[in-house]
This record gives C-alpha cells, structure tokens and sequence, in this order.
C-alpha cells in the first residue's frame, strides 16, 4: 500500500500515461475522478491502482493533482514513482504540496503551519489547536483586526491631503474605541502565546530525588502503567527513562531519574550524572520525597541544589499511606512553588498533583483548543511588533495623519507576517523546510 501523488500542469498526463482503466476510460477525458485500472510497464500490469484526478482549481494545491493509489508493497510504489519520474515529474521537497496550497492562496500561513502541527500532534488537545488553527480560527481573529485597522488607516490616510486648517476631527471618540479595542485584542492573542507553545512543543518535566523515595512508582502512577522497575533496593533505576502524558492539554515528556546521591558505584554514577542533565531541561521538576521517613540531610541538599537550578519545583510527599504529609514544607528552601502529597503505591492524590502541575506549566493559564492561539514563535514575534506600533499610535492621537497614518501601516505590515501576506521569503523557506516531504 502507498500512495503517489503528483501536482501540477502535467500531473495528470504523467499520471495517465501508465494507467489502464479496467473499463477502458480514459482519464484525461472524463468527467469522472476516480478510476479503476492497473499500472503498465513496458505492456505488462505491474499493479492494481486506483488513479484519483482532481482538476485545478479544486484540488489541496489549486493544480491538478492526480494521487495513484497502489496495492502492492514498496516494490510496485517504487515502480510507479520511478515511472512517474522518467516521465518528467520530480520529487516534492518538504512541506511542497502545502507550500503550494499557500502559494496559490487556496490557505494562509496560519493555516499552511497548523497542517505540520495536526501531523506532529501528540496530545488531543494539541490536535484540537491545529486542527482549529488549520481551520482558519487564528486567521479569522487575524483578518477581523486587519479589517478593522484598515478601515482605520483609511480614514486616517482620507485626512493626510486636508489643509491644517481645514483638518477634521481625525481620532474621532468611535475610531479610538476601535483602535484599543484593536490593542486590547492584540493583547489577548499575546498572553495565549505561552500557552500555545507549549501545547505544540510540549514540556519535560523531570522526577527527582534521593533513592528510594518512590520516584519510579510516581512515574508509573502518572502514566498508569507498570513502565519503570519498582523495589525496594536504593539505586533501582541508573537509566533515564522517559515517556509522554498529557497534563492539561500539554504534551509533557516525564522523565524518571536516578535517585541523586554521592555513589561509589560506576553504572549508578552515569545514571546520576544523567539525572543532573534531565532537570537542567526540564521545565518543571516534580521533588519527592519520603512523607514516612520525613526530610533527610540528603533531601535538604538536593533541595537546595533544585532551588539554584531556575526550573519551578513542585515538592511531592510520597507514601502518605504510611505516614500523613506535613503540612507545607519546613526546612526547605521556599522556591518549591506547591506541595501534593500522595501515595504513588496506592494511587492517591495523583489527580490534585496533575492539577498542580497543569498551573505550574501553564502559569495558571487555562488552554481552550477552540480559542484562537498564537502557537509559534514567529508568531508571537510579529503580534509583538504589531502591538507596539499600534501602542505608540495611541499613546498621542493627536499627531499629525502622516505619522498616525505610518503606524497603522507598520501594525498591519506585522500582523500580515502571521497570515504570510508580507512574510518575508527567508523566513517563508524556513517555515516551509520543516516539513516533512510528501505534505
Ligand atoms: N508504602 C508505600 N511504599 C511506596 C510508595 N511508593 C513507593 N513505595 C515503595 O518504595 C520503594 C522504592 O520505590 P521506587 O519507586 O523504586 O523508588 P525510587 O525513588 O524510584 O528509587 P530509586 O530508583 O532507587 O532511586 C518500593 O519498595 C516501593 O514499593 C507509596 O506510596 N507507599
Ligand atoms: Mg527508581
């Protein structure tokens, strides 16, 4: 099973030269789009295909696209782009048919990026985003605050050829509503910005403490799967191991570590060194330690180790089966930001502990995969510049029609980068060469 597809003038042509229609059509002359039939080499069937045909302009790419559908394995499919490469069509560089679709103004750039983020998705919520994305959520906010600072821009430009003296009332009470409700939007796409890039990107969040405290049954509890070797021995785990939730919405790569401890042992050693990397990435690290035993020198100084590393902490009581967790968090430094206790063994307080951990990742943000969110750094660079320009028009209102008519521009240049109308080509063919061939 595979598909070959091909866009373009010649698509079909290139496409029909090999086929042979079961009924005897012939697909450059009908008015059908799919067709039954084999592929001829050199006289002979090679394979059973379905030939789709579909004709600019409605088609992903606004060309004409023709997809062969083969049967076979890798051999026939390689057979077949082979023959369709003999016959003058070349092989599709990433993102190519996407890239064509946004060329071709069938999509805009929101909507082209969305399509790499539906592919790359590892969370539901993820997917939601860029499948709303993909739909033109973001681009319809987009194009309605364009709709509107143009609007602006022309009365404003409207102004520019009056005599001083003869100068109405530019910033009329309704236009100034207009532009802060503008900047005020603005604003809320801004603060959706880290939110939706880690919805995209994800998180790694780390597990870490002394041995034995019930770091690798917290790992399992969270993925609610037996993943990670679980016993009594301190030192169990020497590698790192790592899987994916979703925490919220938020991709997140929990990483188990080696409990941290001064050790003799050279495998244990590696795998404490290993540790040290996974909570310098880390965007949240998850401290637990042992509610039963209580707070050893060795927490108090892995704590404080934690606490110059920049990276939030959550303080984890484990095993509040045996023992009930201590209110707060004495004798640690106060960076830790929450405090869960839970049993990883009997599954307690894992819900509140994801609860915990959503506000910690998203800073309290909530994530809405409906709502319109800037998801990439680009993106959030432009909506920026954007801001300020419009900010700086309204910080004095009263300037003269040149200057307020350049700031409109200048916001509508930026916010024209996101949807792709004046993104510049270099970073057009950065965008475009991160996706993967074939799309
Ligand atoms: N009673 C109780 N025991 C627990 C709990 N969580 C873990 N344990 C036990 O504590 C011991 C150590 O658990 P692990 O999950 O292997 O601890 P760890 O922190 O990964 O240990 P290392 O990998 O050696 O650093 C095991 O015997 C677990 O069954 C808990 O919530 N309650
Ligand atoms: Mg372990």
């Amino acid at each position: 099973m595979g598909i070959v597809r091909l866009s373009g003038p010649r698509a079909l042509e290139i496409a029909a030269a090999h086929f042979r229609s079961s009924r005897g059509k012939d697909p450059l002359n009908s008015k059908a789009r799919v067709f039954h039939g084999h592929w001829i080499e050199a006289g002979q069937p090679i394979d059973e295909v379905l030939l789709h045909c579909m004709r600019a302009p409605h088609s992903y790419t606004r060309e004409d696209v023709a997809e062969i559908n083969a049967h076979g394995g890798a051999g026939p499919v390689n057979a077949i782009l082979e023959a369709c490469l003999a016959e003058g069509a070349r092989l599709a560089g990433p993102g190519e048919f996407t890239l064509r679709a946004f060329l071709n103004g069938r999509i805009d750039l929101v909507q082209a990026e969305a399509v790499i983020d539906q592919i790359r998705a590892r969370t539901k919520a993820g997917l939601q985003a860029a499948a709303a994305a993909s739909t033109g959520t973001l681009s319809r906010a987009l194009y309605s605050l364009r709709e509107r600072l143009a609007h602006a821009l022309a009365q404003v430009e409207a102004a520019v050829d009056f005599p001083e003296e003869d100068l109405p009332e530019l910033v009329t009470p309704a236009l100034l509503a207009a532009l802060t409700g503008a900047a005020d939007e603005m604003q809320g796409l801004l603060d959706t910005a880290e939110a939706g890039r880690l919805c995209r990107e994800g998180a790694s969040v780390a597990i870490a403490g002394r041995p034995n405290v019930g770091k690798s049954s917290l790992f399992n509890a969270l993925l609610r799967d037996a993943r990670a070797i679980v016993s009594q021995h301190a030192g169990t785990t020497r590698d790192r191991i790592e899987e994916y939730i979703a925490i919220g919405g938020v991709p997140v790569k929990l990483v188990d570590t080696a409990g941290l401890r001064e050790t003799e042992d050279e495998v244990e050693r590696i795998g404490v060194e290993m540790a040290r990397q996974a909570l310098e990435g880390a965007q949240a690290v998850l401290f637990v330690v042992d509610a039963h035993a209580g707070i050893q020198p060795e927490d108090q100084s892995l704590a404080a180790q934690l606490a110059t590393l920049d990276v939030p902490a959550l303080l984890v009581w484990n095993k509040t089966d045996l023992a009930p967790a201590p209110e707060g968090a004495p004798d640690l430094p106060a960076e830790f930001v929450s405090v869960c206790g839970v049993s990883a063994r009997e599954n307690a307080g894992i819900a509140a502990l994801e609860a915990a951990l959503e506000s910690v990742l998203l800073r309290g943000a909530h994530l809405d995969a409906g709502q319109p969110m800037l998801t990439r750094m680009h993106q959030r660079d432009a909506m920026r510049r954007a801001h300020e320009h419009l900010s700086r028009l309204l910080e004095d209102t009263t300037r003269s029609p040149e200057f307020l008519a350049l700031d409109l521009r200048e916001t509508l240049d930026a916010l024209g980068e996101i949807t792709g109308e004046t993104t510049p080509d270099d970073i057009l063919e950065t965008i475009f060469a991160s996706f993967c061939i074939g799309k």
